[in-house]
C-alpha cells in the first residue's frame, strides 16, 4: 500500500512564519498600516503577491504596480536576511521522525508549498533528501486554497489525490487539500484549521499507529 503524503513547508516543517511576519510588519509599517499576529494567519499558505494586497486592503491602501513590485521585492529581501543562518535546529519537533517512519514504510513523500523560497530551506536544513518530489510557488500558477499544488505532487508521485495526505498549517491548504478530496491532517490550532479531517497540535502527537492508519486505510 503506497500513499502519498504531503508536507506543506511554512509553519509544518518549519517556523518560518514567524519570519515572513516580521518582514511583512516591516512593509505594513512603512505604510502606516496596523498589522496583527492575528491578521497574519490569513497570509498563510497564500501567495507572497496576494499577501501584499491582503495587507494594502488593511489599511485601505491603493498602489501602483510599481510600489508594489518594490514592496515585494524588499519582503523577500527582508525574509531571506532572516534565513541566513537557517540550519537543521529550525525543523519542527517531530518532523524529522515522521519523515523517517514514512521512508521506512516506502511512501511517497512530496513538498506542496506556496514559497519560491521552499529548495533553499529545504537545503539549508538538511531535509531535502527526503523528498521524492517538491512542487513549489515556482511551479503552479493557482494559490491555495486552489488544490492545484497538491494536485500536482500526487500525479509526480503517480498516486491517486484519494489515496494523498495532506500536512498542513493553513487555513487555505486544508481547503485546498478539503478540494483535492485528500486526506487534511492540520498542524496547529483546532479553532482555527477546524474543517480539517484530523487535528494534531505538532508532529510529536503523531504516532505510528495513525500513519499506519492512514497507510492502510
Ligand atoms: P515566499 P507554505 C507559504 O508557504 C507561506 O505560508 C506564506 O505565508 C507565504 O506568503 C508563501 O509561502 C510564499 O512564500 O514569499 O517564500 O514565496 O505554507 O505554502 O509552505
Ligand atoms: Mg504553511
Amino acid at each position: 500500500n503506497k500513499k502519498a503524503f504531503i508536507f506543506d513547508l511554512d509553519g509544518v516543517i518549519v517556523d518560518t512564519a514567524k519570519y515572513h511576519f516580521l518582514a511583512w510588519q516591516k512593509i505594513a509599517q512603512s505604510l502606516n498600516i496596523n498589522f496583527t499576529h492575528e491578521d497574519n494567519e490569513l497570509l498563510k499558505g497564500v501567495s507572497r503577491v496576494r499577501s501584499l494586497d491582503i495587507i494594502l486592503g488593511l489599511g485601505n491602501v491603493q498602489a501602483s504596480q510599481e510600489d508594489k513590485d518594490k514592496w515585494l521585492i524588499q519582503k523577500n529581501e527582508d525574509y531571506l536576511s532572516y534565513l541566513v543562518d537557517m540550519d537543521e535546529n529550525e525543523i519542527l519537533p517531530g518532523v524529522f521522525k515522521t519523515l523517517q517512519l514514512l521512508k521506512d514504510k516506502n511512501q511517497g513523500i512530496a513538498l506542496g508549498s506556496a514559497s519560491k523560497n521552499a529548495r533553499p530551506i529545504l537545503e539549508k536544513t538538511g531535509i531535502i533528501s527526503y523528498f521524492d518530489v517538491i512542487v513549489d510557488g515556482n511551479d503552479v500558477t493557482n494559490a491555495k486554497p486552489d488544490p492545484e499544488v497538491f494536485l500536482k505532487a500526487a500525479q509526480l508521485l503517480n498516486i491517486d489525490p484519494k489515496n494523498s495526505i495532506v500536512f498542513e498549517d493553513s487555513v487555505a491548504g486544508i481547503q485546498a487539500a478539503n478540494i483535492a478530496e485528500m486526506v487534511s491532517v492540520g498542524i496547529g490550532e483546532e479553532t482555527i484549521l477546524h474543517e480539517a479531517d484530523f487535528i494534531f497540535k505538532d508532529f510529536t502527537v503523531i504516532d505510528e499507529n495513525f500513519i499506519e492508519s492512514l497507510i492502510t486505510k
